[in-house]
Protein backbone atom coordinates (compact mmCIF):
# COMPACT_ATOMS: atom_id res chain seq x y z
CA UNK A 1 0.00 0.00 0.00
CA UNK A 2 1.44 3.06 -1.41
CA UNK A 3 -0.91 5.62 0.95
CA UNK A 4 -2.35 3.85 4.31
CA UNK A 5 -5.30 5.78 5.31
CA UNK A 6 -6.02 5.45 9.63
CA UNK A 7 -9.48 6.69 10.59
CA UNK A 8 -9.75 9.06 13.81
CA UNK A 9 -12.72 10.35 15.41
CA UNK A 10 -13.67 13.61 13.18
CA UNK A 11 -10.43 13.00 10.76
CA UNK A 12 -8.24 10.81 8.64
CA UNK A 13 -4.55 10.39 8.86
CA UNK A 14 -3.07 10.00 5.23
CA UNK A 15 0.46 8.70 5.49
CA UNK A 16 2.70 8.85 1.92
CA UNK A 17 4.39 5.17 2.30
CA UNK A 18 7.19 4.26 0.15
CA UNK A 19 9.71 4.87 3.46
CA UNK A 20 12.72 2.81 1.08
CA UNK A 21 12.32 5.30 -1.39
CA UNK A 22 11.80 8.58 1.08
CA UNK A 23 8.08 8.49 -0.16
CA UNK A 24 8.97 9.65 -3.29
CA UNK A 25 6.09 9.72 -5.45
CA UNK A 26 5.16 7.21 -8.84
CA UNK A 27 2.01 6.68 -10.35
CA UNK A 28 0.35 4.30 -8.18
CA UNK A 29 0.79 6.48 -5.14
CA UNK A 30 -0.04 9.55 -7.29
CA UNK A 31 -3.50 7.34 -7.67
CA UNK A 32 -3.73 6.20 -3.86
CA UNK A 33 -3.14 9.72 -2.55
CA UNK A 34 -5.81 11.61 -4.53
CA UNK A 35 -8.27 8.61 -4.01
CA UNK A 36 -7.26 8.50 0.15
CA UNK A 37 -8.39 12.69 -0.53
CA UNK A 38 -11.48 12.31 -2.30
CA UNK A 39 -12.92 9.64 0.45
CA UNK A 40 -12.08 11.69 3.22
CA UNK A 41 -14.25 14.24 1.90
CA UNK A 42 -16.76 12.04 0.81
CA UNK A 43 -17.05 10.79 4.83
CA UNK A 44 -19.74 12.96 6.26
CA UNK A 45 -18.04 12.37 9.65
CA UNK A 46 -14.60 13.55 8.55
CA UNK A 47 -14.23 16.86 8.92
CA UNK A 48 -10.49 17.22 8.88
CA UNK A 49 -7.31 15.44 7.47
CA UNK A 50 -3.25 15.22 8.26
CA UNK A 51 -0.84 14.34 5.91
CA UNK A 52 2.66 13.23 6.71
CA UNK A 53 5.07 10.26 6.06
CA UNK A 54 5.94 6.65 6.72
CA UNK A 55 9.70 6.77 7.87
CA UNK A 56 12.55 9.39 8.18
CA UNK A 57 11.43 11.55 5.23
CA UNK A 58 8.22 13.08 4.58
CA UNK A 59 8.26 12.92 0.81
CA UNK A 60 11.50 13.16 -1.66
CA UNK A 61 9.59 14.39 -4.55
CA UNK A 62 8.92 12.60 -8.06
CA UNK A 63 10.30 8.87 -8.30
CA UNK A 64 13.46 10.00 -10.47
CA UNK A 65 13.61 6.34 -11.71
CA UNK A 66 10.22 6.68 -13.56
CA UNK A 67 10.91 9.71 -15.20
CA UNK A 68 14.65 9.21 -16.57
CA UNK A 69 15.32 10.08 -19.88
CA UNK A 70 16.08 6.48 -21.92
CA UNK A 71 17.20 5.58 -25.50
CA UNK A 72 13.86 6.25 -26.67
CA UNK A 73 13.55 9.80 -25.14
CA UNK A 74 12.58 12.42 -22.98
CA UNK A 75 9.33 11.00 -20.72
CA UNK A 76 6.43 12.82 -21.14
CA UNK A 77 6.90 15.16 -18.27
CA UNK A 78 3.68 17.51 -19.22
CA UNK A 79 1.43 14.20 -18.47
CA UNK A 80 3.19 13.64 -15.29
CA UNK A 81 2.75 17.00 -13.99
CA UNK A 82 -1.21 16.74 -14.69
CA UNK A 83 -1.40 14.35 -12.10
CA UNK A 84 0.69 16.76 -9.82
CA UNK A 85 -1.53 19.46 -10.88
CA UNK A 86 -4.97 17.37 -10.05
CA UNK A 87 -3.10 16.86 -6.11
CA UNK A 88 -2.40 20.48 -5.66
CA UNK A 89 -5.90 21.53 -6.85
CA UNK A 90 -7.34 18.95 -4.29
CA UNK A 91 -5.38 19.27 -1.28
CA UNK A 92 -6.03 22.99 -1.82
CA UNK A 93 -9.84 22.86 -2.62
CA UNK A 94 -10.17 20.50 0.08
CA UNK A 95 -14.00 21.93 1.76
CA UNK A 96 -11.70 20.89 5.51
CA UNK A 97 -8.53 21.94 6.99
CA UNK A 98 -5.80 20.03 5.31
CA UNK A 99 -2.45 19.50 8.21
CA UNK A 100 0.29 18.60 7.32
CA UNK A 101 3.17 17.06 9.21
CA UNK A 102 6.32 17.06 7.84
CA UNK A 103 8.52 14.60 10.12
CA UNK A 104 11.57 14.53 7.70
CA UNK A 105 13.43 15.77 4.72
CA UNK A 106 10.53 17.50 2.19
CA UNK A 107 12.32 17.55 -1.58
CA UNK A 108 11.18 19.02 -5.36
CA UNK A 109 7.36 18.39 -5.20
CA UNK A 110 7.59 16.51 -1.78
CA UNK A 111 8.24 20.18 -0.64
CA UNK A 112 4.92 21.86 -2.18
CA UNK A 113 2.71 19.36 -1.46
CA UNK A 114 3.38 20.14 1.80
CA UNK A 115 3.08 23.72 1.04
CA UNK A 116 -0.30 23.33 -0.56
CA UNK A 117 -1.96 21.82 3.09
CA UNK A 118 -3.43 24.72 5.33
CA UNK A 119 -1.55 24.09 8.19
CA UNK A 120 2.51 23.22 8.19
CA UNK A 121 3.92 21.30 10.89
CA UNK A 122 7.17 19.92 10.45
CA UNK A 123 9.76 18.08 12.97
CA UNK A 124 12.83 20.60 13.79
CA UNK A 125 14.84 17.98 12.04
CA UNK A 126 12.96 17.96 9.34
CA UNK A 127 14.21 20.51 6.06
CA UNK A 128 12.81 21.53 2.78
CA UNK A 129 14.70 21.26 -0.25
CA UNK A 130 13.64 23.11 -3.79
CA UNK A 131 15.18 20.30 -5.51
CA UNK A 132 14.27 20.95 -8.70
CA UNK A 133 17.04 23.05 -9.97
CA UNK A 134 19.54 20.24 -8.41
CA UNK A 135 18.72 18.39 -12.04
CA UNK A 136 17.32 21.28 -14.48
CA UNK A 137 14.31 21.30 -13.76
CA UNK A 138 11.42 24.01 -12.69
CA UNK A 139 9.52 24.07 -8.79
CA UNK A 140 6.48 22.85 -9.97
CA UNK A 141 3.52 22.11 -7.60
CA UNK A 142 2.88 25.63 -7.18
CA UNK A 143 6.40 26.08 -5.64
CA UNK A 144 7.02 28.89 -7.90
CA UNK A 145 3.50 30.61 -7.32
CA UNK A 146 3.77 29.76 -2.76
CA UNK A 147 6.95 30.85 -2.39
CA UNK A 148 7.43 34.42 -3.32
CA UNK A 149 3.42 34.67 -1.48
CA UNK A 150 4.97 32.58 1.51
CA UNK A 151 8.38 34.04 2.43
CA UNK A 152 8.89 36.88 -0.31
CA UNK A 153 10.49 37.34 -3.50
CA UNK A 154 14.59 37.53 -2.65
CA UNK A 155 14.00 34.24 -0.33
CA UNK A 156 11.85 32.77 -3.35
CA UNK A 157 14.67 32.74 -5.69
CA UNK A 158 17.23 31.76 -3.13
CA UNK A 159 14.96 29.00 -2.49
CA UNK A 160 14.32 28.03 -5.60
CA UNK A 161 17.83 28.67 -7.16
CA UNK A 162 20.26 27.56 -4.84
CA UNK A 163 17.50 24.58 -3.71
CA UNK A 164 19.54 24.17 -0.27
CA UNK A 165 18.55 22.68 2.64
CA UNK A 166 15.98 24.88 4.63
CA UNK A 167 15.83 23.52 8.33
CA UNK A 168 12.03 23.75 9.75
CA UNK A 169 13.42 26.21 12.28
CA UNK A 170 14.11 28.46 9.73
CA UNK A 171 11.42 27.62 7.55
CA UNK A 172 9.11 28.48 10.39
CA UNK A 173 10.89 31.77 11.22
CA UNK A 174 10.47 32.99 7.64
CA UNK A 175 6.97 32.30 7.20
CA UNK A 176 7.37 29.03 4.81
CA UNK A 177 5.37 26.66 7.59
CA UNK A 178 3.03 27.49 10.79
CA UNK A 179 5.39 25.67 13.23
CA UNK A 180 8.63 23.58 13.98
CA UNK A 181 8.18 20.67 16.59
CA UNK A 182 10.91 18.85 18.70
CA UNK A 183 10.74 15.54 16.90
CA UNK A 184 9.23 13.32 19.61
CA UNK A 185 6.20 15.89 19.89
CA UNK A 186 5.57 16.15 15.82
CA UNK A 187 2.54 13.66 16.01
CA UNK A 188 1.28 14.53 19.24
CA UNK A 189 0.87 18.20 18.30
CA UNK A 190 -0.46 17.36 14.77
CA UNK A 191 -3.39 14.98 16.40
CA UNK A 192 -4.11 17.39 18.47
CA UNK A 193 -4.25 20.13 16.22
CA UNK A 194 -6.54 18.12 13.95
CA UNK A 195 -8.66 16.94 16.70
CA UNK A 196 -9.23 20.57 17.15
CA UNK A 197 -10.00 21.39 14.03
CA UNK A 198 -12.39 18.52 13.20
CA UNK A 199 -14.39 20.02 16.06
CA UNK A 200 -14.44 23.26 14.57
CA UNK A 201 -16.64 24.95 12.27
CA UNK A 202 -15.91 23.17 9.13
CA UNK A 203 -18.19 25.07 6.69
CA UNK A 204 -16.96 28.09 8.29
CA UNK A 205 -13.21 26.97 8.07
CA UNK A 206 -13.53 25.64 4.19
CA UNK A 207 -15.10 29.06 2.73
CA UNK A 208 -12.34 30.78 4.96
CA UNK A 209 -9.39 29.02 2.31
CA UNK A 210 -11.73 30.24 -0.68
CA UNK A 211 -11.78 33.99 0.62
CA UNK A 212 -8.11 33.33 1.30
CA UNK A 213 -7.08 31.69 -1.92
CA UNK A 214 -9.85 34.24 -4.24
CA UNK A 215 -7.79 37.11 -2.24
CA UNK A 216 -4.37 36.26 -4.22
CA UNK A 217 -6.02 37.64 -7.48
CA UNK A 218 -8.83 39.58 -6.28
CA UNK A 219 -8.91 43.24 -6.38
CA UNK A 220 -10.06 44.77 -2.96
CA UNK A 221 -13.69 45.32 -4.11
CA UNK A 222 -13.93 42.16 -5.24
CA UNK A 223 -13.01 40.37 -1.99
CA UNK A 224 -14.91 42.57 0.22
CA UNK A 225 -18.09 41.70 -2.54
CA UNK A 226 -16.77 38.05 -1.70
CA UNK A 227 -16.83 38.50 1.79
CA UNK A 228 -20.12 39.63 2.14
CA UNK A 229 -21.42 36.27 -0.21
CA UNK A 230 -19.57 33.74 1.89
CA UNK A 231 -20.33 35.55 5.14
CA UNK A 232 -23.82 34.81 4.22
CA UNK A 233 -23.18 31.15 3.25
CA UNK A 234 -21.51 30.97 7.04
CA UNK A 235 -24.15 32.64 8.16
CA UNK A 236 -26.75 30.16 7.16
CA UNK A 237 -25.19 27.56 8.87
CA UNK A 238 -26.08 25.56 11.83
CA UNK A 239 -22.66 26.08 13.58
CA UNK A 240 -22.83 30.29 13.48
CA UNK A 241 -26.29 29.50 14.27
CA UNK A 242 -24.76 27.68 17.78
CA UNK A 243 -21.38 29.41 17.56
CA UNK A 244 -23.24 32.73 18.58
CA UNK A 245 -25.89 30.86 20.84
CA UNK A 246 -23.08 28.98 22.93
CA UNK A 247 -20.70 32.33 23.50
CA UNK A 248 -24.49 33.84 24.71
CA UNK A 249 -24.72 31.16 27.04
CA UNK A 250 -21.31 31.31 28.40
CA UNK A 251 -20.26 27.21 26.75
CA UNK A 252 -18.41 25.81 24.64
CA UNK A 253 -20.27 25.75 20.85
CA UNK A 254 -20.61 21.99 19.75
CA UNK A 255 -20.00 22.37 16.50
CA UNK A 256 -21.46 19.64 13.69
CA UNK A 257 -19.92 21.29 10.43
CA UNK A 258 -23.11 20.65 8.99
CA UNK A 259 -25.20 23.33 6.62
C1 LIG B 1 14.75 8.32 -4.43
C2 LIG B 1 14.30 9.65 -4.50
C3 LIG B 1 13.54 10.04 -5.62
C4 LIG B 1 13.72 7.88 -6.43
C5 LIG B 1 15.43 9.42 -2.71
N1 LIG B 1 13.28 9.13 -6.55
N2 LIG B 1 14.46 7.44 -5.39
C6 LIG B 1 7.54 16.33 -11.34
C7 LIG B 1 7.17 15.85 -12.58
C8 LIG B 1 8.03 15.39 -13.52
C9 LIG B 1 9.27 15.18 -13.44
C10 LIG B 1 10.12 15.38 -12.40
O1 LIG B 1 9.79 15.96 -11.23
C11 LIG B 1 8.68 16.40 -10.75
C12 LIG B 1 8.72 16.97 -9.41
C13 LIG B 1 9.87 16.65 -8.55
O2 LIG B 1 9.64 16.27 -7.44
S1 LIG B 1 11.44 16.92 -9.14
C14 LIG B 1 12.44 16.63 -7.73
C15 LIG B 1 12.58 15.17 -7.43
N3 LIG B 1 13.24 14.96 -6.20
C16 LIG B 1 14.54 15.15 -6.02
O3 LIG B 1 15.28 15.56 -6.87
C17 LIG B 1 15.10 14.74 -4.67
C18 LIG B 1 15.94 13.50 -4.82
N4 LIG B 1 16.39 13.04 -3.54
C19 LIG B 1 17.39 13.62 -2.85
O4 LIG B 1 17.96 14.61 -3.24
C20 LIG B 1 17.80 12.97 -1.57
O5 LIG B 1 17.36 11.64 -1.56
C21 LIG B 1 17.23 13.68 -0.33
C22 LIG B 1 17.93 15.05 -0.17
C23 LIG B 1 15.73 13.88 -0.42
C24 LIG B 1 17.52 12.83 0.93
O6 LIG B 1 18.90 12.50 0.96
P1 LIG B 1 19.41 11.33 1.93
O7 LIG B 1 18.79 11.50 3.26
O8 LIG B 1 20.89 11.34 1.82
O9 LIG B 1 18.80 9.97 1.33
P2 LIG B 1 19.29 9.18 0.02
O10 LIG B 1 19.56 10.12 -1.09
O11 LIG B 1 20.34 8.20 0.40
O12 LIG B 1 17.92 8.40 -0.36
C25 LIG B 1 17.56 7.15 0.24
C26 LIG B 1 17.05 6.25 -0.87
O13 LIG B 1 15.88 6.85 -1.45
C27 LIG B 1 18.09 6.13 -1.98
O14 LIG B 1 17.98 4.84 -2.52
P3 LIG B 1 19.05 3.69 -2.13
O15 LIG B 1 18.65 2.54 -2.97
O16 LIG B 1 20.41 4.21 -2.43
O17 LIG B 1 18.84 3.45 -0.66
C28 LIG B 1 17.61 7.12 -2.99
O18 LIG B 1 17.99 6.82 -4.31
C29 LIG B 1 16.10 7.00 -2.85
N5 LIG B 1 15.44 8.23 -3.30
N6 LIG B 1 14.76 10.32 -3.41
N7 LIG B 1 13.05 11.32 -5.74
Amino acid sequence: MTVLVEKHSGYRQISLNRPDRLNALNTEMHGALMAALAEAEADPDCRAVLVTGAGRAFCAGQDLADVAVTSSGPPDLKAVLERYNGLVRKLRGMAMPVVCAVNGVAAGAGANLALACDIVLAAKSASFIQAFSRIGLVPDCGGTWFLPRLVGAARARGLAILAEPLPANRAAEWGLIWQAVDDDKLMESAHLLVARLARQATIGIALTKRALDAAETNTLDQQLDLERDLQDEAGHTQDYAEGVRAFIEKRAPAFTGRA
